[in-house]
């Protein structure tokens, strides 16, 4: 239809669209920010004259709901002006043909062969190989910070397999192309293939690599005979751990390299394994550092104009994605200032009542379509399409940029074929740069790069970003463009996002702050919502408050709400219930059940009480030049069962770290204290009382998942005993000093 203007470059190669119903979420916020204006009223109106009568409490009470007035402010700005973007690929392919697409090289990072089996990082290198896009443009490097062998050999096997594996996904156009998902899910085999043969044969061909790869993982090795076989193996010479080995740089496939052709003669991306030099006595800058040495390596092999990086368990679930997210980097018009896409984080083992909220869908589908329409969202350091220059540090210039993306692609400049030597030459150079001293005395890690110092350096890079004049996009297809695993455990979920919160107030505190060193250069709103994940930890301590005083007084028989009868009631009520009916049908229009709600709500308390509180200690003293973590947190325990309870949505507890601790003495407390009031007061306590016996009783029916694994189950995802024990011990201890008298000094 639109196809003669759509030549003539007038249409752009993406559209923007804002929300709708927006004006009737404003009028309701204000009605719930005036119900929290009544609330702090009533608070200063209201202090009691005597300590007995808990004066005290009740001035912590008024700071805690400031403080949570203050933050749903925050919170607003990310429901404020959301937008929603649409490319239009068709038109991208009508305008630029292969040889006008610009390189794309793509990184997968992995750490550690044990918590991520090599068979899981070659599916997703795999799943990225097949990209529908020009092979001769694409490029795909691996970072093994394990340093392992077997990865290495994988991958290996891998380079060898994709001969088979693209030519099969081209011809049968199959989705998804992670060779592990599709076969998982025999439906999409059934239908689509008629040539059954084929179908069985590459699926014997995955099955035979599967099983040599688990057989080296098994015995820890890789077989003598391939060993010998590959000289690749001979950069493990001189290996002595992961922490302290030189520089290895193995380019498998080289797209001008005669032999890197699939069984139909079509050339194969660009493979490259590669792992920096490292030392005990070089800090290495985590997965930033990773980062940095994969932005140079790439640049010397292939230099591709756009990066794409994923983590190693996110493999692409849609071929085209790379496509979709050229169409807001080159279009036109507005692609200049575009310095990169993110995609959200989506996940495949989510089950249907996510215990451990780890489907993060309030914030990928509500909150960054808000930071979008403020200048972007964040840099989440997975599925991100970033251009290689804004990544190195240039700053935006609106002329400058713009005249730039017209210029030629220059990234592949001749086509000569490449020999033997000349590979070993590159190799040689990369591994120059993949030295450790490298980055001594340069600006890598401060202006260029991935920056380094930071637990979240992905998010405060692409901050960043922004602060040098840039703006990004958030593009979040209803097809997922990637798909990756989510913390199976209590425990892990908890210490995942202790990183992430602390990350963000280590951001907070440093020189990209969002809250003062940002403005002027990034819009209001953008900091705000930035403000708003920074500032996670400090909600720590008002719902550490709220979830302990309201309890004691109540045990105490002391009021810190209105009567029921008091006009001041309503306030109360009304942004109770506006607040939790409003995320209540948020969740449930984002394909939530009600029973996931209510886990949401768990994980909302335990994140608060638990990992907020330890990463906001561990800021401060690291900040105080403390050495980090006195909250050491136990490894994973590699068990069978833990994925069965996951499926079953019975939560973990069988890690004993400090978190959980804390967590079941203050469930513990509740427990009790609801228990005596009870007992003292009766059911008047139900007519006196009523907010706080709401509170408590909300707070006991929360923690009911976990009274059972505290006392009633007997499989090894139960608290260990030590921790009953000693969370029994303090909080009855806390229980009967308040009865004497603590928390009302006179
Ligand atoms: C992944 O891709 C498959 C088929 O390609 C699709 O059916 C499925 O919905 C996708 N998953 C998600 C979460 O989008
Ligand atoms: C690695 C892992 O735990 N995968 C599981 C994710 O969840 C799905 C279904 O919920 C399981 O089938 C996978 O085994």
């Amino acid at each position: 239809m639109g196809n003669k203007e759509d030549e003539s470059h007038s249409h752009p190669l993406f559209e923007t669209r804002k929300a709708k119903g927006r004006l009737i979420h404003r009028v309701f916020s204000f009605s719930l920010f005036l119900g929290i204006l009544f609330i702090w009223v009533y608070r200063v109106s209201y202090i009691p004259r005597k300590s007995e009568d808990g004066k005290w409490v009740w001035l912590g009470m008024f700071l805690c709901e400031l403080w949570f007035g203050l933050y749903w402010l925050m919170r607003l700005s990310l429901r404020w002006n959301p937008v929603f973007r649409q490319p239009f690929t068709h038109r991208l392919s009508q305008r630029y043909d292969d040889d006008k697409l610009p390189g794309v090289d793509i990184f997968v990072c992995t750490a550690d062969p044990v918590i991520e089996p090599p068979m899981m990082v070659i599916n997703t290198v795999l799943s990225v190989m097949a990209y529908d896009y020009p092979t001769h443009k694409l490029s795909v490097y691996l970072s093994d910070d394990g340093a392992s062998p077997i990865t290495f050999y994988a991958l290996l096997e891998a380079s060898n397999f994709a001969k088979h594996w693209l030519p099969f996904c081209n011809k049968f156009k199959i989705e998804p192309r992670s060779p592990a998902a599709y076969f998982k899910n025999e439906i999409y085999s059934n239908d689509s293939i008629n040539g059954k043969g084929e179908l069985a044969t590459i699926k014997k061909l995955y099955q035979d690599m599967e099983s040599r790869i688990e057989n080296a993982a098994k015995v820890g090795q890789v077989p003598e005979e391939i060993r010998s076989k590959y000289k690749g193996f001979s950069e493990w010479d001189s290996f002595s751990s992961p922490r302290d080995h030189d520089a290895i740089i193995q380019i498998l496939l080289h797209r001008k390299d005669l032999g890197a052709k699939d069984i139909d003669g079509v050339v194969l991306p660009s493979l490259v394994y590669l792992s920096r030099e490292k030392r005990p006595q070089v800090p290495h800058n985590f997965k930033a550092g990773a980062m940095n040495s994969l932005i140079r390596v790439s640049s010397i092999v292939s230099n591709g104009k756009i990066i794409l990086n994923v983590d190693c368990d996110m493999y692409s679930n849609n071929s085209q994605s790379l496509k979709d997210a050229l169409c807001f980097l080159i279009d036109e018009e507005k692609g200049h200032e575009i310095a990169f896409v993110q995609t959200p984080q989506t996940f495949e083992n989510i089950t249907k009542n996510d215990i451990y909220g780890g489907a993060l869908s309030v914030i990928y589908e509500r909150e960054f379509p808000g930071m979008d329409g403020f200048g972007g969202p964040m840099y989440i350091g997975t599925g991100c399409f970033h251009k290689r220059d804004t990544l190195s540090g240039k700053k935006f210039n609106d002329q400058e940029c713009f005249n730039h993306w017209k210029s030629d692609d220059q990234d592949i400049n001749n086509d000569q074929l490449i020999t033997e030597t000349s590979l070993d030459l590159l190799e040689e150079k990369s591994k120059a740069v993949l030295s450790c001293t490298y980055e001594k005395d340069t600006l890598w890690g401060k202006e260029m790069g991935l920056l380094y110092g930071c637990s979240v350096e992905d998010v405060i890079t692409g901050l960043a970003i922004q602060c040098r004049g840039w703006k990004s996009v958030f593009y979040n297809p209803k097809r997922k463009a990637f798909l990756g695993l989510s913390p199976t455990t209590l425990a892990e979920s908890l210490v995942q996002h202790k990183r992430w919160s602390e990350g963000g107030f280590e951001i907070l505190l440093s020189k990209y702050s969002a809250a003062w060193c940002a403005y002027g250069l990034i819009s209001p709103g953008l900091q705000m919502t930035y403000c708003f994940y920074n500032l996670w930890v400090l909600n720590c301590w008002p719902t550490l408050y709220y979830s302990i005083f309201p309890s004691l007084c109540l045990l105490k028989g002391i009021p810190l709400f209105p009567q029921m009868s008091s006009p001041w009631f309503i306030p109360f009520a009304y942004v109770t219930i506006g607040e939790n009916t409003q995320c209540l049908l948020e969740f449930l229009w984002l394909e939530g059940t009600i029973k996931g709600y209510w886990n949401d709500l768990r994980m909302w308390l335990y994140k608060r009480t638990s990992s907020y509180l330890f990463a906001f200690v561990d800021t401060i003293f690291k900040s105080l030049g403390f050495s980090s973590s006195a909250f050491v947190i136990s490894a994973k325990v590699a068990e069978e069962n833990v994925s069965q309870r996951y499926e079953k949505e019975i939560m973990d507890f069988g890690n004993s770290s400090p978190m959980l601790t804390l967590l079941a003495t203050l469930a513990l407390l509740n427990l009790l204290c609801l228990l005596g009031a009870l007992l003292k007061g009766g059911l008047g306590i139900f007519v006196t009382l009523p907010l706080q016996v709401l509170l408590s009783g909300v707070l006991v029916l929360i923690n009911l998942p976990l009274y059972e694994g505290l006392f009633l189950r007997k499989d090894n995802g139960r608290f260990p005993s030590s921790i009953a024990f000693k969370s029994v011990v303090v909080a009855l201890s806390v229980c009967a000093l308040s009865n004497v008298n603590v928390f009302t000094t006179n």
